[in-house]
């Protein structure tokens, strides 16, 4: 799928760790049968080596790139700031949700100003959590998806 944020956080990773990848979009709406060979829900984003391993659920994607290729450093080495950063990870795990909500509103053409408000309110409080955080991390990657998302698909 073009405008998953869940996917996005994946893609965002590949291309900071510059990692060579095909990426396969499916119609969620009607998915392949083979997309429930590589997920038991059949859902995206899927990591899929080239030794046929299967890496699912968005985070576990990310840290797993983080883990096995070199370069750039996404999440901590420390297992408390690990630890820490994916705990922040599940206080913000509305956004995903939120942003994709908006987007099907705006692509239906749908009312949504409550949505963008309760989207507006979680990134002012990730905004104010990232202040005392002055590095890149897993964590501003991984939010970037949804606003990303958003303006890919709206300009
Ligand atoms: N917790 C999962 C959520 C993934 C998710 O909900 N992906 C959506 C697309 S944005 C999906 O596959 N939806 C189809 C379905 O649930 O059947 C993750 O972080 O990867």
């Amino acid at each position: 799928m073009r405008f998953c944020p869940y996917s996005h956080r994946t893609r965002l990773v590949l291309k900071a760790k510059g990692i060579r990848h095909e990426v396969i979009n499916i119609n969620l709406r009607n998915k392949p049968d083979w997309c429930f060979t590589k997920h038991p829900f059949g859902q995206v984003p899927v990591l899929e080596t080239s030794q046929c391993q299967l890496i699912y659920e968005s985070v576990i994607t990310c840290e797993y790139l983080d883990d096995a290729y070199p370069g750039r450093r996404l999440f901590p080495y420390d297992p408390y700031e690990r630890a820490r950063q994916k705990m922040l990870l599940e206080l913000f795990c509305k956004v995903p949700q939120l942003t994709k909500e908006c987007l099907v509103a705006l692509r239906c053409g749908r009312e949504c100003a409550d949505l963008k408000i309760s989207l507006r309110q979680e990134f002012c409080n990730l905004e104010e959590l990232c202040e005392s955080h002055p590095n890149v991390t897993a964590l501003d990657i991984s939010y970037e998806a949804g606003p990303h998302s958003l303006c890919s698909a709206h300009g």
